[in-house]
């Protein structure tokens, strides 16, 4: 008989194949944690995504469970000390999506700049035709642009924005053996740089690091790209910011608590909003899937993980 496995979220038709074939495929709809408190006795596996995680008392309710595979890079929706203590391990997606992630945030730090999204809106309103040009916008060239967290992904969106003739700070836990200069201070780097792009992970550590100072010290020029997660963002202080000018504008991938995005972002025209799509190719989602899967069907088979996250690495 297969074992259990328990999909949370949505996978595409390429990992369900794969998937069947050594599980038995369990995918509720509607309230996750009461189908696992109903249902989760016989579960062993579950597959993850970024937004619907795993509890401790979730897994409480899975008491065979042995793996959580986690389809996607950050897995701060999963209580990985839970996990920990109680013997599961837990997987991720590193790496496989570093380039989309970092072309991402390129084309939101671009959209921001070149002001794309009030310029769309002006020409489909038949502005350009009734009152001519656009207002012009600002070149990125000769700007600072200061990434938040120099990881896999910080480092590819550093390494791409080399031929934007753009000067390069960072800000991470611990300086790093690179050609960019290191601030330790969040606040004085966003007070140097004129475009902050943030990816660091989410979670408790992170939360609202970018707080109303950091926008203050970034400016009313100065403009904001999330693609790491809402919690970094102090998202109220985010729309104060960006309301009484304090901060010129922003382009944002993520937010605090979605798929719910405030109403006066939307109204914004300084403000580019994507629906979380950083990864969300078909090539790179087809190059996590396969990950994500690899994972599970390996530890199923009695052998070791390719990516577990490092708080499970022997
Ligand atoms: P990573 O390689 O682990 O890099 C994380 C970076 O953040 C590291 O440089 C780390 O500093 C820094 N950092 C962590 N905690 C920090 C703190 N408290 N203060 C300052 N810096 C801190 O991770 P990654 O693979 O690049 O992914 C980063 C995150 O991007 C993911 O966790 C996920 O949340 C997000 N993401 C979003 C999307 C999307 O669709 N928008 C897609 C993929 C990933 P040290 O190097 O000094 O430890
Ligand atoms: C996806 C992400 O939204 O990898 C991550 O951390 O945020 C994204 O790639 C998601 O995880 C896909 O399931």
């Amino acid at each position: 008989m297969k074992p259990a496995m328990l999909m949370i979220g949505e996978a595409t038709e390429r990992m369900l194949g794969r998937l069947s074939e050594t599980f038995e495929v369990r995918h509720p709809e509607g309230d996750v944690a009461a189908w696992i408190d109903a249902n989760g006795a016989d579960v062993e596996y579950v597959l993850s995504k970024s937004h619907d995680g795993v509890s401790a008392a979730m897994m409480d309710a899975m008491p065979k469970l042995r793996v959580i595979s986690n389809y996607g890079v950050g897995y701060d929706s999963i209580d990985t000390e839970a996990a920990v203590k109680r013997g599961i391990m837990v997987t991720h997606t590193p790496d496989v999506l570093n380039d989309e992630v970092a072309n991402t945030a390129v084309l939101l730090m671009l959209a921001a700049a070149r002001n794309l999204v009030h310029d769309d809106a002006y020409l489909r309103a038949g502005r350009w035709e009734a009152e001519g040009p656009a207002p012009l916008s600002r070149s990125v060239r000769g700007l600072t642009v200061g990434i938040v967290g120099l990881g896999r992904i910080g480092t590819t969106i550093a390494e791409k924005l080399g031929v934007f003739g753009v000067d390069i700070v960072y800000h991470a836990r611990s300086e790093k053996d690179v050609p960019w200069r290191y601030f330790g201070d969040l606040t004085e780097m966003a007070d140097a740089a004129d475009i902050l792009i943030v990816i660091t992970p989410g979670g408790a550590e992170t939360k609202h690091m970018v707080n109303a100072s950091v926008l203050n010290a970034l400016g009313p020029q100065g403009i904001l790209v999330n693609v790491a997660r809402g919690s970094v963002v102090d998202e109220a202080a985010l729309i104060e910011a960006l309301k009484t000018g304090r901060l010129g504008s922003a382009a944002l991938d993520v937010f605090e608590n979605e798929p719910h995005v405030p109403a006066e972002l939307i109204a914004m025209d300084n403000v580019t909003l994507l629906p979380h799509v950083g990864s969300a190719t078909v090539e790179t989602r087809q190059a996590m899937g396969d990950l994500a899967v690899e994972n599970l069907v390996r530890m199923a088979d009695g052998g070791k993980p390719v990516s577990p996250v490092p708080e499970c690495r022997d």
